[in-house]
C-alpha cells in the first residue's frame, strides 16, 4: 500500500515541482482515503484521484494599481477553480505576501473537501493576491480591489464561482469587491460571500468560522465525557476566526489565555472576555497587523517573536495560518496537560506534528473544524436566491446542525478501536460524495 502511495505522489510531486504545501495537503488526503480508493476500482478506473488532484482551472492574472505617492504598483492575481463536481466553485481571496500557487491550490483542494462535508451545493476554489494590505491607506485598498475585480469579474458569477474573505479580506474588500462587480456586469447578484448586510449579506457570517469550530470542539469534549465551561484555552491569531471563537469560548464558560500576532503573543491570565474582545476588532482596524498594544491596553503580558503554545492549557485552537504548530510545539502543548487541538485555520499542523497529534490527543483538522464559515457562506448565497433575509437564530440554528453532522461524519469514518481519528473521518467523509459525484458526471 505505502509503495502505491508512493508512486503516485511522485508522480504528483513531478508534475507540480516546487508545490510544497500543495503536496502536504495531498498527501494527508491521500493517505486517509487510500484503503476506500483501493476497495472500489471503479475510482481508479476513471482516475477520480489523478483529476481531482488537477485543478479544473487556474487564472493568474496582473493586478496594477497607483499607490498614494502616485506610484505604479503591481501585484500578481489568482483563482483556483478547483473542483465543480457537487456545485459552483465556492472559496475565499487571500490577500498576503506569502501567497503563491503553491498555497491556493492547497487552500483550493481542501475546499472541496471542506464544502462536500457541509453536504451545501457547494464546489471548491480558492484565490486571492501577494498585496499586502498592512499599512494601505482605505483608498490604496479601493483602488487594488478594484484592479484585481475588474479582471476577476470575467471568470465569476452566481452560478460560476462565488469567492469570499480569507486572510486580508473582510468585509471592508469584500464590499469594494462587490461594487466594481457591480458596476462593469451592471448586476446586482451574490457573486461574493461575506457582504454587508444591507446589501445582501447574511447574519451570522462574521462569527460563523469561529463559532462554529467552538460548536465542533463541543461536541468532541461531549464524547470525553467533558463540557467547555471550566476549560482554559490557548487560541492563536487575532483576526475574525480568533474573534469569533473567543466570544463564543467566553459565552459558554471557557477562558481564553493567549492571541499572537506575527510580532508574537499575549498571555492574559485573567482571561480574554467583555469589552477585550471587542477591543480586538479595534485592533485588526489598524491595518498594522501587531497584538502587542492589547499587552499595554489591559495589562497582559507580551512574549515577542514566540508561539502561544508553551502555555499550559487544556484545549488549543489554532486561528492563524498554516503550519503554525509544529511538531516541538504540539509535543509541548501534549507535556503541559493539553488534550484537545482543533484547527480553525487551515491546515494549522504540519504534517508530523498532525501525525503525533492523531495517537496521542483528541486532534481534529480544519477541514472539520473550520468549515462553518463557508457553510453560512453557503446560506447566505440561498438567501441570495431567494431574496430574504433569514433571523440570526435561523442561520445560527443551522449552523448548529451542519456541525453536529459534520462531527457525526468524522465519528463514522474515522473510528478506530475507542478512538476517533478525525483526519481519516473528515477526509474519507468529504471524499466520497465528490468521487461519487464525479463519476456520475463522466470523464469531464
Ligand atoms: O477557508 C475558508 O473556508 C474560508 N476562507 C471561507 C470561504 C467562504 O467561501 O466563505
Amino acid at each position: 500500500m505505502k509503495a502505491d502511495i508512493n508512486e503516485f505522489l511522485t508522480a504528483l510531486k513531478a508534475k507540480t515541482a516546487g508545490e510544497k504545501e500543495f503536496h502536504q495537503a495531498v498527501q494527508e488526503v491521500v493517505e486517509s482515503i487510500w484503503d476506500v480508493y483501493q476497495q472500489n476500482p471503479r475510482y481508479k478506473k476513471a482516475k477520480i484521484l489523478e483529476r481531482m488532484t488537477e485543478p479544473e482551472r487556474v487564472i493568474m492574472f496582473r493586478v496594477p494599481w497607483v499607490d498614494d505617492l502616485g506610484e505604479v504598483q503591481i501585484n500578481r492575481g489568482y483563482r483556483v477553480e478547483f473542483n465543480s463536481a457537487l456545485g459552483p466553485y465556492k472559496g475565499g481571496l487571500r490577500f498576503h505576501p506569502t501567497v503563491t500557487l503553491s498555497i491556493l491550490k492547497f487552500l483550493g483542494f481542501e475546499q472541496t473537501f471542506k464544502n462536500s462535508l457541509t453536504s451545501l451545493p457547494m464546489g471548491g476554489g480558492k484565490g486571492g493576491s501577494d498585496f499586502s494590505p498592512k499599512g494601505k491607506s482605505d483608498n490604496e485598498i479601493m483602488r487594488f480591489c478594484q484592479s484585481f475585480m475588474t479582471e476577476l469579474q470575467r471568470h465569476i458569477g452566481p452560478h460560476t464561482d462565488v469567492p469570499a474573505g480569507d486572510i486580508g479580506v473582510g468585509g471592508r474588500e469584500i464590499g469594494y469587491l462587490f461594487g466594481q462587480y457591480k458596476r462593469i456586469r451592471n448586476e446586482f447578484t451574490g457573486v461574493l460571500t461575506g457582504k454587508g448586510l444591507a446589501w445582501g449579506g447574511s447574519l451570522i457570517r462574521p462569527e460563523a468560522t469561529g463559532f462554529g469550530a467552538v460548536y465542533f470542539v463541543h461536541h468532541m469534549l461531549s464524547l470525553l465525557g467533558k463540557d467547555i465551561a471550566g476549560q482554559t484555552f490557548s487560541v492563536s491569531g487575532f483576526g475574525n476566526v480568533a474573534w469569533g471563537a473567543i466570544t463564543k469560548i467566553a459565552e459558554l464558560g471557557g477562558k481564553v489565555v493567549t492571541i499572537s500576532g506575527p510580532d508574537g503573543y499575549i498571555y492574559d491570565a485573567d482571561g480574554i472576555h467583555g469589552e477585550k474582545i471587542d477591543y480586538l476588532l479595534e485592533l485588526r482596524a489598524t491595518n498594522n497587523d501587531i497584538v502587542e498594544p492589547y499587552a499595554e491596553e489591559f495589562g497582559a503580558k507580551f512574549y515577542p517573536d514566540r508561539r502561544p503554545w508553551e502555555q499550559k492549557v487544556d484545549i488549543a485552537i489554532p486561528c492563524a495560518t498554516e503550519n503554525e504548530v509544529n511538531l516541538e510545539d504540539a509535543q509541548l502543548l501534549v507535556k503541559n496537560g493539553c488534550f484537545l487541538l482543533a484547527e480553525a485555520s487551515n491546515m494549522g499542523c504540519t504534517a508530523d506534528a498532525a501525525e503525533y497529534l492523531i495517537k496521542a490527543i483528541s486532534y481534529a483538522p480544519g477541514k472539520a473544524v473550520n468549515a462553518g464559515g463557508v457553510a453560512v457562506s453557503g446560506l447566505e448565497m440561498t438567501q441570495n436566491s431567494q431574496r430574504l433575509n433569514w433571523t440570526r437564530e435561523e442561520v445560527d440554528g443551522r449552523l448548529h446542525i451542519i456541525m453536529r453532522e459534520i462531527h457525526d461524519t468524522c465519528v463514522r469514518y474515522g473510528r478506530e478501536g475507542d478512538k476517533i481519528n478525525y483526519v481519516k473521518g473528515a477526509n474519507v467523509g468529504g471524499f466520497v460524495k465528490v468521487a461519487d459525484a464525479m463519476l456520475a458526471q463522466g470523464v469531464v
